[in-house]
């Protein structure tokens, strides 16, 4: 079957994320069309060879794929640490440093990626970035509230030097669109953030934001596919 040269770019690098996974394993999977790959060929390869993992999902969707395709799973209540996590992200930056959440999930993604040993990102080229934050910056928020926590974000972006960035309340079908964990998500278009970090430990200290999409420190490596369906690993 052939694919595109952006889904070759996705399998090569879930593929050679997939390079890591050991019999044995307790492995975090993500959320995403890269991860619906990685979750393709992890299905692929305990079918052909009976490799023996057990898989905790970031979100429901990664959940509902796992079980169709026969890939174990477990809660991260049940197994309390992972091996090793792989997922994707929007934008990954010379540190490694990442934007995630544009599927929304990047609430349990952190979570999982902070429990796990190791943690692998797998990507395309069109995610490196020289700076994070031409891909909105998504914020997940408690309902209760929430133009309260819009106002504590807009005072830190002053402080920052991000002041008067558009902030929108994610919707979908007309409606706020709500996570896996019931909140809602605020994207903060920044353009260029020069200071990830700070702005991550700025956010961390905001009352009703609940987590945000600023991966900061946690990648150990990113597995980067090309159209060409080669990946190298960075
Ligand atoms: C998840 O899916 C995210 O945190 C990120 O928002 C998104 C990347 O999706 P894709 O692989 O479709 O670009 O990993």
């Amino acid at each position: 079957m052939s694919i595109s040269p952006a889904d070759a770019a996705k399998r090569a690098a879930a593929a050679l994320a997939l390079e890591s996974v050991e019999g044995g394993m307790r492995l975090g999977i993500g959320t995403g069309s890269t991860a619906v790959w990685l979750v393709r060929l992890l299905a692929e390869r305990i079918s052909a060879t009976g490799l023996d993992v057990v898989c905790v999902p970031t979100s429901e969707a990664t959940a509902a794929l796992a079980r169709e395709l026969g890939v174990p799973l477990a809660t991260l209540d049940e197994l309390g640490a992972l091996d090793l996590a792989i997922d994707g992200a929007d934008e990954f930056d010379p540190r490694l440093d990442l934007i995630k959440g544009g599927g929304g999930a990047h609430f349990r993604e952190k979570i999982v990626a902070a429990a796990a040993a190791r943690f692998i990102v797998i990507a395309d080229e069109g995610k490196r970035v020289p700076r994070l934050g031409a891909f909105p910056l998504p914020v997940e928020v408690v309902r209760f509230g929430w133009p309260a926590t819009e106002a504590a974000i807009r005072r830190a972006l002053e402080g920052l030097d991000l002041g008067g960035a558009p902030i929108r309340l994610r919707e979908r079908d007309g409606a706020p669109a709500l996570t896996d964990e019931g909140n809602y998500i605020l994207d903060l278009a920044l353009g260029a953030i020069p200071d990830a970090p700070a702005l991550a430990r700025r956010l961390d200290s905001i009352t009703g934001v609940v987590e945000h999409g600023l991966f900061i420190g946690m990648a150990d490596c990113v597995a980067l596919g090309r159209a060409d369906g080669t990946a190298g690993m960075l």
